[in-house]
């Protein structure tokens, strides 16, 4: 029979485990002097080289190579001493991350603060850490993680978690920062003038020989303002019909009547004038917002519309022709109606602002924050609306001709076109929201710790609503 086992000394192995998880209350468990097992972590510190092998005698100098050796070794711990760290993190599925170790002696302690300070991705978002597709417990242990201020209209996250169902948060701390403000919307650009009518043609003291009307301003294409109305020609002295009257406006503006015959003959009247065209009409302001390709877009405002074109002047009327025998002269030609300005263009809208999230979380159902203190600061304003582009000014109307004028009859005058209308002020863009907690598709679970959220963005002229706020939103 063989003997027993003598019992083992009560000093050591009795109380040493075989594994040593790193946990709150700092216990080696596996008594091999620190938190956590040694042999089984790769070491991360402000005194490290990436060139080392990431123990705890040669540490890496980030967090990025700790967990490329901890992938490579096959190990699911990286422990990370106190200090700075100007990166941020992507927390991989089953690779744990603990802070709070000495730098020197990799003791643990509650008032080291390990701390990563997060980028400005390439399209101006900011983010502190990315969490993606964990399915396996994941630990993030006395960590700190900080997102600066996001730029270009774009958000702030202090936390991604995308897929992260499995991300266990303990002790940890999150700052997003800033969203930016939204783009302000472009200004429209000016009407262009409508173009004036041209002169009355000379009649003739004695030549029986009418001046010819002017023609009525027009430029700028079939999409334009309708061109002025032509004014009228001067009568024949031979003739009792007078001078012609004035061809209206685009608008309803009335031509000038032709002068009548006579000795003298009677001045044509003078063309009515155009009105003025009216403003278009402002662009709607974004409200809320939307989840595209992971990240949080304020609503932007809409387009204003352009300025509505003025109507065009009449043309003047024609001359009466002197009726004396043998001595007949041509009545003078009325001026041409000036054409109506076009209306100014509408302002772009402007865009929505960039919110502040400490966790944004999307499809993260049953992720665990315990103990933790998230904060999100500050929401961007949303742009707003560029102004309206002034409406063109109306052309003038043509003068009448007014040669010899004791014996016939003054052309009228074109009316004036009217100046085109200011375009809308383009839609303000929603403000950027502030939440402590955001996201879709998920269920966090919160238990202890403090949630703070920020202002949020104020919404951009016109019409823009200022973005939401709160502790927690959508999970
Ligand atoms: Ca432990
Ligand atoms: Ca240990
Ligand atoms: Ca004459």
């Amino acid at each position: 029979m063989p003997a027993p086992p003598s019992p083992a000394p009560a000093s050591s192995t009795a109380t040493c485990a075989a594994t040593d998880v790193p946990d709150l209350a700092y216990v080696d468990s596996d008594c091999d002097g620190i938190d956590g097992t040694a042999a089984k972590a790769i070491f991360v510190s402000p005194k490290g080289d990436n060139a080392n092998a990431g123990t705890m005698a040669a540490p890496v100098r980030t967090i990025a190579a700790g967990e490329s050796l901890a992938k490579a070794g096959g190990l699911d711990t990286v422990l990370i001493a106190a200090g700075t760290y100007p990166e941020a993190p992507a927390i991989y599925n089953a690779i744990s991350l603990y802070g709070g170790y000495d730098p020197d002696t990799w003791q643990r302690r509650a008032d080291l603060v390990s701390q990563s300070t997060g980028v400005l991705l390439a399209d101006f978002s900011a983010i502190g850490a990315k969490a993606e597709n964990i399915t396996t417990a994941t630990t993030v242990q006395q960590l700190t993680i900080k997102s600066p201020n996001a730029l270009g209209g774009r958000s702030a996250y202090g936390l991604k978690a995308i897929e992260a169902s499995r991300l266990r948060l303990e002790r940890v701390t999150i700052v997003a920062g800033n969203g930016s403000k939204g783009a302000d919307g472009l200004a429209g650009g000016p009407g262009a003038p409508g173009a004036n009518g041209s002169p009355g043609k000379s009649g003739s003291c004695d030549g029986n020989v009418g001046g010819a009307g002017g023609a009525g301003g027009a430029g700028g294409g079939p999409a334009w303002a309708q061109p002025g109305g032509h004014g009228g020609a001067g009568g024949l002295g031979s003739s009792p019909n007078g001078g012609a009257d004035g061809l209206p406006g685009s608008g309803g503006a009335i031509g000038g009547f032709g002068g009548a015959t006579g000795d003298p003959g009677a001045a044509g009247g003078h063309g009515g004038h155009g009105q003025f065209g009216y403003m278009g009409g402002n662009g709607e302001g974004g409200t809320g917002g939307s989840i595209v390709d992971q990240s949080w877009r304020s609503a932007d405002g809409t387009t204003a519309q352009n300025g509505v074109a003025g109507t065009s002047g009449a043309g003047g009327g024609g001359g009466g022709g002197q009726d004396v025998w043998a001595n007949y002269g041509g009545g003078n030609g009325g001026g041409g109606g000036g054409q109506g300005g076009h209306g100014g263009d509408g302002g772009s809208a402007g865009k929505g602002g960039g919110g502040s999230f400490g966790v944004f979380a999307v499809g993260s159902h049953g992720l665990e924050i315990v103990d933790s203190t998230i904060t999100a600061t500050a929401g961007g304003a949303g742009g707003s609306g560029g102004h309206g582009g002034v409406g063109g000014t109306g052309g003038a109307g043509g003068p009448g001709a007014k040669t010899c004028l004791g014996e016939v009859g003054a052309g009228g005058n074109g009316g004036n076109g009217g100046a085109g209308g200011k375009g809308g002020q383009g839609g303000g863009g929603a403000g950027g929201p502030s939440y402590a907690l955001f996201g879709v598709n998920g269920k966090l679970t919160v238990t202890g710790g403090t949630l703070t959220f920020g202002k949020p963005g104020a919404g951009g002229t016109a019409g823009g609503q200022p973005g939401g706020a709160g502790v927690r939103a959508g999970i």
